[in-house]
């Protein structure tokens, strides 16, 4: 091989390689936006500045707590919309209303631990009023767990139902 042919051999490699190297640094954290998508009248995707012109809450101290007991971490607030609030603003396309009970709204992460939260606890549940999407945390982003998280603040223990690095979130509903 000619050094020009070896420098090209050389260039094509590194293209080839790059973006894998780039996907293996990004599992550490999730990706800047989230998709909202399948069973929507308005697919989304989110970024950190649509969901600050959304319904923000700020709340106060909250521990995520493992199904073990042992309290993983402390944050003293946060700031986050309700899963509730972009669902809707997705508008869940439900032809029949009798079938709402088999919907469903699926939380994907980047390292694929992923929480499904039903349609009806969101709407008329407990965890409708406590599951955030956090983007905030002690007036901070989210650093290597974010920078979207989303957990149910009701739940007694909420580590299970705490997904960190959020990736997309989709509408479906259960197959007959
Ligand atoms: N993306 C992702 N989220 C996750 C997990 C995980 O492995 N990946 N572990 C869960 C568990 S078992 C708990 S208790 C809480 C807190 O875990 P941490 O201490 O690893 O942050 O996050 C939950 N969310
Ligand atoms: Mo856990």
């Amino acid at each position: 091989m000619t050094m020009k042919k070896k420098f090209s051999a050389f260039l094509l490699l590194s293209l080839i390689a790059l973006p894998g190297r780039l996907h293996g640094e990004t599992v550490q954290s999730g990706s800047g936006e989230i998709k909202i998508f399948g069973l929507v009248e308005h697919p989304l995707t989110l970024s950190l500045e649509s969901l600050r012109r959304m319904k923000v809450v700020e709340k106060g101290e909250s521990a995520i707590v493992c199904d073990s007991g042992q309290t993983r971490q402390t944050m003293k607030s946060f700031k986050g919309v309700l899963l509730r609030d972009i669902v809707d603003s997705a508008k869940v396309a439900m032809p029949n209303p009798r079938q709402r009970g088999e919907y469903y709204a699926l939380v994907r992460s980047a390292d694929d631990y992923n929480v499904m939260f039903t349609m009806n606890e969101l709407r008329y549940g407990m965890a409708g009023e406590a599951t955030w999407l956090v983007f905030e945390e002690n007036g901070k982003p989210l650093e290597k767990r974010g920078p979207f998280v989303i957990f149910c603040d009701n739940d007694h223990a909420n580590g299970p139902r705490h997904v960190k690095m959020v990736k997309s979130i989709e509408v479906s509903k259960v197959t007959p």
